[in-house]
């Protein structure tokens, strides 16, 4: 899932505050229609459903909400309670509403008309129109690797001596190194990097461009005795972007956001914030990172792109 998060500029001045939301300029389509949901009963969650083609911004006008979002590769969780924060819910992405405050007014700017033919309401029909896209004879598996699932995207390259198990799921284009281990109850997207050495167990999320480094391993439970298997591996998500350092450890459970930057020899051990640089054992923030990796300056700019992130990153 390309990056959801949206902030819009705010124009103020002593009467208040504006802000203008514009088809193309920072909204990403035409906007062929408004609708707005409230006197929302917070215990009663609503969406549960993916749209074959539509696209759409959410925005909290008013109280809060809370947002998650499943492409069938990665999940994610948005808190909207600022009217100048959105969410882009793409097409084929399941979406999910939480948690209304009771002030809470969700605006939805809407690509196109109402059409009941647009949903999916069904989650078991969203994965496997999901899986039905990636499902690819057409990539490459090394001779000596063993490779069990069939649900691998188109032009991905597994090497030697790597062994991945019949539930796993893998994307396009995606580069998985020697000697890596991938169980069944894993996802992973498109354009993913794993080094060699590797050990992806169940319940770990992979999102789209995240680069894992030689020897990282990710852990499914907390409390592990031999032959003692929990019911359900606790979930560890690694969003679009992220980067992860060599012979890092991710304890389960934990959450790495999208452009996230994990140094060489880390112990994740709690989730990660978007845009973060975190390294150590345990791990600990230590500032912030540009999406081309570049560690940013005092102003949150990059010194080697020029970009500002002053408005896109979560301050710490
Ligand atoms: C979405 C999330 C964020 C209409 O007749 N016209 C409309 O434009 C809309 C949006 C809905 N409806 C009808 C369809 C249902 O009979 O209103 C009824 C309630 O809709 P639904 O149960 O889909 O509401 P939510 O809150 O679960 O989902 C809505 C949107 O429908 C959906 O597209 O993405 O908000």
């Amino acid at each position: 899932m390309e990056n959801s998060n949206m902030k819009f500029q705010v124009i103020g001045d002593e009467r208040g505050s504006l802000i203008s939301l514009e088809a193309i300029k920072n909204i990403p389509f035409n906007i062929k229609r408004v609708y707005y949901i409230y006197n929302v009963d917070p215990k009663l969650p609503r969406g549960f459903h993916a749209h074959l083609e539509l696209q759409q911004v959410l925005v909290c006008v008013s109280g809060s909400c809370k947002v998650i979002l499943d492409d069938g590769h990665v999940k994610s969780e948005h808190i909207l309670n600022e009217p100048d924060q959105g969410i882009l819910v793409d097409k084929m992405v399941w979406h999910e509403m939480h948690n209304f405050s009771e002030d809470c007014i969700l605006m939805v700017l809407a690509s196109d008309i109402y059409k009941e033919e647009d949903y999916i309401r069904n989650f078991d029909d969203f994965r496997t129109s999901i899986k039905g896209k990636s499902i690819s004879n057409n990539y490459f598996s090394h001779e000596k690797s063993l490779v069990e699932t069939n649900n691998i995207g188109e032009n991905t390259k597994i090497w030697a001596y790597t062994h991945v198990f019949p539930g796993a799921e893998i994307g396009e284009n995606c580069n998985i190194n020697d000697h890596t281990l991938i169980e069944n109850d894993v996802v992973l997207g498109n354009n993913v990097t794993v080094k060699s050495g590797v050990h992806i167990w169940d319940g770990v999320r992979i999102g789209n461009n995240v680069f894992i480094g030689p020897s990282v391993v990710f852990t499914n439970d907390l409390n592990p005795r031999s032959k003692r298997y929990p019911e359900k591996f606790a979930q560890t998500i690694i969003n679009n972007y992220a980067s992860i350092g060599a012979n890092s450890t991710i304890v389960a459970g934990n959450i790495i956001g999208e452009y996230a930057m994990i140094g060489a020899g880390s112990v994740v051990t709690k989730d990660v914030p978007p845009y973060t640089l975190w390294y150590g054992n345990p791990a600990v923030f230590r500032g912030y990172v540009c999406e081309c990796g570049n560690k940013l300056n005092s102003q949150y700019i990059c010194q080697l792109c020029n970009k500002n992130f002053k408005d896109k990153i979560e301050f710490i």
